[in-house]
């Protein structure tokens, strides 16, 4: 059931070069024979205002599930994004992302567990372990990708906190500084940006912390340096550029729900039989392609996580 795909897309040259010379600088990588050549170049070229239309895929894979699904293509996860921290439009992430530092980047962590404290990224993420997960990414807007991660599961960082059984709930908060994100000074949510889980979501194999994707560090746009993704809920569970980590007796309030608690929930799970208030959520456009598709309950992985849920009313607990 565990997903562990090794080498299961082409890598090019430069981008290995580009994810060791990541992964050496972090302090990980001792053996300095694959690196040399800094790789600013595979660096992600950025301002692509990109037509949907002209969004292409790439290369078939087999995505752990049996299932066939096209990689959408590097452009696209680069290029049309939700941060709205740097913009409500989908191109303005990656133009206005560009300048964020992420290095050194230090995470907040407190609340019930056994090693709070402030953090480095290569303190939480182990970066000789990382993994390749294929998932697919079901926005709530009813678009979808499907996006070559690279990272931990979250569970291994959580076991490193410590929490103790007081923790129900794991909550997260992206960086706020209106210095760096031009997005702020818009107060369509209350920043910083607040997502959580319950904890036995957050330890599910399936949740990662991800550091990385298409062979590369994600791009600062794509939550750089390490973001949330939990591929059975809609995208906006997966909050980007962690500075804080909190274990909480109770659930949080988080942003969405805030804004808008009869159209967004804490659970947030993927489910066609759910609509929106203001749109159905049975069908879903694959960036990429032409025609609609069905939007699958969980997004496709229920057989790993509905066991979670059993007994709820997932129209109710939205
Ligand atoms: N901090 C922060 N995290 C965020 C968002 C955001 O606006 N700010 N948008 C969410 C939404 S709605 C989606 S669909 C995904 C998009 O991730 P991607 O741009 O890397 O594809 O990020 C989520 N995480
Ligand atoms: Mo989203």
């Amino acid at each position: 059931m565990l997903i562990k795909i090794k080498g299961s897309w082409e890598l090019k040259e430069n981008q290995i070069t580009s994810l060791k010379d990541y992964i050496s600088r972090r302090g990980f990588i001792k053996n300095a024979g694959i690196m040399g050549a800094a790789s600013a170049a595979s660096l992600m070229s950025s301002n692509l205002a990109l037509a949907e239309e002209s969004l292409s895929t790439v290369s078939n894979l087999y995505d752990g599930h049996d299932i066939m699904d096209e990689k959408t293509d590097i452009k696209a996860v680069r290029g049309y994004n939700n941060y709205y921290e740097f913009g409500m439009n989908k191109d303005n992430p990656a133009r206005y992302a560009q300048s964020l530092v992420t290095d050194p980047w230090r995470v907040k962590v407190n609340g019930a567990c056994e090693n709070p404290g402030d953090y480095n990224v290569e303190d939480l993420i182990d970066f000789n372990a990382l993994e390749d997960r294929v998932y697919r990414m079901r926005c709530v807007e009813a678009w979808s990708m499907v996006i070559p991660w690279i990272g931990v599961s979250l569970s291994e960082v959580i076991s490193k906190l410590k929490p103790t059984s007081n923790a129900k709930y794991v909550y997260f908060e992206t960086l706020a500084d209106p210095k760096q994100m031009p997005g702020l000074s818009r107060g369509i949510i209350k920043w910083p940006y607040r997502e959580g889980l319950r904890m036995d979501e957050a330890m599910h194999p399936l949740t990662i912390m991800a550091v990385g994707l298409y062979g590369e560090k994600l791009a600062n746009q794509n939550g750089a340096p390490m973001r949330l993704v939990v591929p059975w809920k809609y995208g906006f569970k997966g909050v980007k550029s962690i500075v804080k980590i909190s274990f909480l007796e109770k659930e949080p309030n988080t942003s969405w729900m805030r804004l808008a608690p009869q159209e967004y929930g804490f659970y947030a799970n993927v489910n066609p039989n759910a609509p929106h208030p203001r749109w159905s959520q049975a069908t879903e456009r694959r960036i990429g392609d032409f025609r609609r598709r069905d939007t699958l309950m969980f997004n496709g992985y229920g057989e790993q996580v509905a066991s979670l849920y059993s007994g709820m009313d997932l129209k109710r607990n939205y």
